[in-house]
């Protein structure tokens, strides 16, 4: 492990690793990050970082883990001081905690399912496109109900950015890439 006195986050470029480093840079703490190209995450060098061959890793103060949303979810208590998160036993952090965990077990799914199938052509037959765009338009609907409700505000659940904010941004980033391929994603 080398991480010395500063979070070290392993990263590779638009992946889930800039939840954290979203967070981070947010907080103004002092960071370190390792950058791989996608294909060295494969190679022994990276492999004997994660042997699962993934990122995020964050590495803190002899402390080693990994997923994107674990990883969040620590850096926010630890360095947060209550910036970034909510009171607990509270509607707000009620909603925190649902769109903190809807980010990776709902909206990532339908994502990669559907990069998955342009990947291997597979998107070219109807009904896997239709299915596809479904699945996606049926997380996306979920959202924009939600946010109806809030007016101007700019952030999910309250007037400033929680650490469920920047857990939802990934996959956001990666749908708003996604309509390059799947045009018909549209209206949100
Ligand atoms: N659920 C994990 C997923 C980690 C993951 O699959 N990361 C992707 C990048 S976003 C990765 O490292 N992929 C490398 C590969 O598939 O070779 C998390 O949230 O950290």
């Amino acid at each position: 492990m080398e991480s010395g006195s500063k979070p070290l986050l392993y990263h590779s470029e638009w992946c889930r690793s800039l939840r954290p480093i979203w967070l981070l840079a947010e907080l103004g703490v002092d960071f370190k990050i390792k950058a791989y190209k996608w294909d060295d995450l494969q190679k022994p060098e990276y492999l004997s970082v994660d042997p699962g061959g993934r990122v995020p890793i964050l590495e803190d103060a002899g402390i080693k883990m990994k997923e994107s949303g674990a990883i969040t979810q620590f850096l926010a208590e630890k360095y947060g001081k209550g910036r970034v998160t909510l009171p607990p036993g509270t509607p707000e952090h009620a909603a925190y905690c649902q769109w903190f965990h809807m980010a990776e077990a709902s909206f990532m799914e339908p994502g990669v399912a559907a990069l998955f199938h342009w990947a291997l052509d597979s998107a070219k037959d109807p009904t896997v496109k239709a299915r596809a765009l479904k699945c996606i338009t049926d997380v996306l609907q979920v959202l924009d109900k939600d946010l109806a409700h809030k007016g101007d505000q700019q952030y999910l659940i309250t007037s400033h950015p929680t650490a469920a904010d920047f857990m939802m941004g990934y996959p956001l980033v990666m749908m708003q890439d996604l309509q390059d391929i799947y045009k018909d994603v549209t209206g949100f």
